[in-house]
């Protein structure tokens, strides 16, 4: 196992644990100003608890047998003196499997039959359900056990060839694949649709997670894996082999599930060892392995620099075997050199900027809210400390002219009150272009569209019109949003100018993302229609799977969307009332001691002792403050 690999996931793990600590320490420092900023405090935890459970996902993508696998042990499991994952000649994974640690379970293997695929649920909601998958216990301490256990990734079964054609399992049309067919009229499938390995592996445990999948196009088949899984992969590997360059299935996997994406892919020359040749010199190999990484640069589109050869073989002879120059012959390094100070960094990175960016914003409010509450009990003291020694009259002039304040600040109050009523309606109005309501409607009549004929062009028509709907929807609540931003911010100047209350600050509800993400599954949906092999007739299942998938996916979408309306609605409301709310308190309490000095001078001492503890208080809680900003640049 590389050091560097180990040392970079371990340091991303514990950043994230720090940043996760710091968040959750403020989450309590802002609950214990009263409590006043409930939903604050709840978006914290929030983002806490997804930066704990944040991974770092790393898929690996190719034509069968190009070596996913055998790749995937050599990176990460060849501390197991063996091949840990089935990796053999022809196909071999016959799933899509997903490594990762959760401490939570013991370790298993658990597998999700095939025939799930005639139902609508989507992975996700049937990964939130166990009675469904089969388990198998893993013992990490018997590697015996575990090689045998995982075997069962290679697993295959007999079906029917309708049952297999309607699942999109088998397509009889296609010459390279009627061979398959058997006499007694069936044709062997994959025995599993997904497999999840929960494994206590330390990369794992620190949270990456890996993604093997099975080659000849059996991603095409799970619009989950092809829409979100993979897209959403923060890195993924393309793998080709040396010996055969890419070939023309390479290219139509590369172009339809890599390329198209924005994140971050590399391709993987592996089988480099194939090319290791005794009767010809080093330089003549390294010349012959140089041109094919240039071609292969040439026909990905990919710049050079993405471009990797290895051999994932002897790279897992070299590690098990302890042979230092095989290992380095093998090429192996430059890519655990890529995964820790590329991938790993950038992932952190970009966590580390949105979450940040996230909570800068809150903890300068908070700053301003400290300085502000300082500042107002430091007036009260020197008012209190000018009233000491004076006589009744000036204690009463003071008295007035604080009850002129109050009133006037009343006013502002009651004013703002009908602001906010008008305000809550419109909320609710900006709610009900985002309801549940509203995204069913949206929801049938695409499907009435896609219905209406069972064409890629009733595809199209039919997820045309649901994008474009929601994508409005999203429009016209951020327009809602924008329109009352502007009241917002008319009434809180109008507390900072006339009653000095600290500028309040509410962000802009930001959409962005959930329209980003509906254009995104516009485009996929586009290669998809495109796509010459989803357009015979027989795929009429492969399409109504690609809706239902796609349908699954917007509707994530837009709920997020209404989730983040929700969360903004609350933010933009109820902080400033309580902080009306509390400014009116203070008023109050400040009229009602100058009253009881009026009627007792003897108690002016008292109250100046108290509010220098106010003071002191407040600045032991800034200097708190002061120490959580302080965690989040570390
Ligand atoms: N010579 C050589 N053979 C390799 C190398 N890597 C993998 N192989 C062999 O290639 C075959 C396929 O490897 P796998 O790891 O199973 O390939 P895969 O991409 O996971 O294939 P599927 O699971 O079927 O999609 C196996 O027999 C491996 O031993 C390599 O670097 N050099
Ligand atoms: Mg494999």
């Amino acid at each position: 196992m590389s050091i560097h690999l180990e040392q970079e996931v371990a340091d991303y793990s514990e950043r994230r644990m720090k940043l996760a600590t710091a968040i959750t320490d403020y989450a309590d420092w802002l609950d214990r100003q009263h409590g006043i900023d409930a939903e604050r405090t709840l978006r914290l935890a929030d983002t806490a608890s997804s930066l704990r459970q944040d991974k770092l996902v790393v898929a690996f993508v190719a034509e069968f047998s190009r070596g996913k696998t055998e790749l995937i042990n050599a990176l990460f499991f060849a501390d197991h003196g063996q091949r840990l994952l089935p990796s053999d000649a022809g196909r071999t994974t016959m799933c899509p499997t997903e490594l990762y640690s959760n401490r939570d379970e013991p370790p298993c293997l658990s597998l999700l039959p095939i025939e799930t695929r005639r139902r609508s649920e989507s992975l996700a909601h049937l990964k939130r359900m166990p009675i469904e998958w089969c388990r198998v216990s893993l013992d990490p301490e018997d590697p015996r056990q575990l090689q045998e256990s995982l075997k069962k990734l290679t697993e295959t079964r007999p079906m029917a060839a309708v049952d297999a054609i309607e699942m999109g399992l088998w397509n009889g049309d296609d010459p390279s694949e009627r061979h398959l067919l058997r006499a007694d009229g069936t044709v062997e499938v994959p025995a599993w649709r997904y497999a999840t390995v929960n494994y206590p592996h330390p990369l794992l445990q620190a949270g990456l997670s890996i993604l093997d999948t099975p080659g000849l196009n059996a991603l095409g088949a799970e619009p989950e894996l092809t829409l979100s899984v993979i897209p959403n992969a923060h890195a993924v590997m393309y793998l080709l082999a040396m010996d055969t360059g890419v070939t023309r299935s390479d290219l139509e996997i590369w172009q339809k599930h890599v390329h198209r994406h924005a994140n971050y892919h590399v391709a993987v020359l592996n089988k480099v060892d194939m090319l290791w040749d005794e009767l010809k010199s080093d330089s003549e190999v390294q010349a012959t392995i140089e041109r094919q990484m240039e071609e292969t640069a040439r026909v990905l589109k990919l710049p050079r620099s993405r471009v990797f050869a290895v051999s994932a073989q002897k790279a897992l002879v070299a590690k098990v075997r302890g042979d230092a120059e095989l290992r380095v012959r093998s090429g192996i390094e430059s890519l655990e050199y890529l995964l820790a100070h590329q991938v790993i960094p950038a992932r952190r990175d970009m966590l580390y900027h949105a979450v940040n960016h996230e909570v800068n914003v809150l903890l300068d409010g908070s700053r301003v809210d400290m300085v502000a509450r300082i500042k107002r009990s430091s007036d009260d003291l020197i008012q209190l400390t000018q009233l000491s020694g004076k006589n009744r009259e000036l204690v009463e002039q003071a008295r007035v002219t604080l009850q002129l304040e109050k009133d006037s600040y009343d006013a502002t109050a009651s004013q703002f009150r009908a602001t906010r009523k008008m305000l809550k309606a419109q909320g609710e109005h900006l709610l009900r272009h985002l309801s549940d309501d509203t995204l069913s409607v949206i929801c049938k009549s695409g499907r009435a569209a896609m219905e209406a004929s069972l064409t890629t062009r009733g595809l199209t028509g039919g997820i045309r019109q649901l994008s474009e709907q929601m994508s409005g929807r999203l429009e016209q609540a951020k327009l809602q949003a924008d329109n009352m931003l502007d009241a917002l911010d008319q009434a809180y100047s109008r507390f900072h100018s006339k009653h000095n209350l600290p500028k309040m600050q509410v962000p802009r509800l930001d959409l962005g993302a959930y329209r980003n993400r509906l254009q995104g599954l516009m485009r996929e949906t586009e290669a998809f229609c495109k796509d010459p092999a989803n357009l015979m007739l027989e795929k009429r299942f492969m399409i109504r799977r690609f809706y239902a998938g796609l349908a699954v996916e917007a509707r994530k979408a837009f709920n997020l969307a209404r989730l983040e309306a929700e969360r903004w609605l609350r933010i933009a409301l109820d902080p400033v009332m309580t902080r009306i709310r509390e400014h009116k308190q203070y008023l109050d309490t400040r009229l009602d001691n100058l009253k009881r000095i009026l009627e007792n001078m003897g108690t002016l001492k008292n109250r100046m002792a108290r509010v220098k503890d106010e003071i002191g208080a407040l600045r032991n809680e800034k200097a708190e403050l002061t120490r959580i900003v302080a965690q989040f640049s570390a």
